[in-house]
């Protein structure tokens, strides 16, 4: 099962819209990770999943989001309220007694995917305004493939191709 895990477009909604419209019907669900900068009635959130980020000012976006369905059980936030700019740590602990296998969060621009404390933390980079040393993508989302045993990650940059090299697999 896949789902695709995108992030901060910051008023770039074309991309968002050609990347919702290439992938509905072929992923379980679609996460948003915030920084939109989009109205939450905006018809892109009819498929994505968003989450509020710091630079989004419609109070409907949820703060953040428990998700659970018969292959995946993840938590999803923007980041910025466990300040995330600095590390993971309060994301960390705010998980710890949660169900969530899989975190996922924005904010830092910064693609990230790695298992800490048995819980894999996706951070899909963003589409718009990448930073870190991988900027030079141009902008990233990642597809999460889950199957019974494993996790794959894998980024695309916006053109929808994937990055050569940056697919990764983790043991659940
Ligand atoms: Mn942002």
């Amino acid at each position: 099962m896949d789902y695709l895990i995108i992030s901060d477009a910051h008023g770039d909604r074309s991309i968002l819209e050609k990347i919702v419209n290439a992938y509905r019907g072929k992923v379980r669900a679609m996460f948003y990770n915030g920084d939109s900068e989009l109205d939450a009635s905006d018809e892109l959130f009819n498929d994505l999943l968003p989450v509020i980020g710091n630079m989004d000012y419609d109070e409907m976006f949820p703060a953040d989001r428990d998700f659970q369905d018969s292959e995946l059980s993840l938590y999803q936030t923007h980041g910025h309220f466990y300040h995330t700019e600095m590390d993971l740590n309060r994301l960390r602990e705010a998980v710890a007694s949660k169900p969530a296998t899989v975190v996922t969060s924005g904010h830092t621009h910064v693609i990230g995917a790695e298992m800490i404390d048995g819980r894999l933390f996706i951070n899909p980079g963003s589409i718009a305004l990448p930073k870190g040393p991988y900027a030079y993508l141009g902008g990233t989302y990642a597809i999460l493939t889950v199957t019974p045993a494993m996790y794959q990650v894998t980024y695309y940059q916006r053109d929808m191709t994937p990055v050569a090299g940056f697919s990764f697999t983790f043991k659940k």
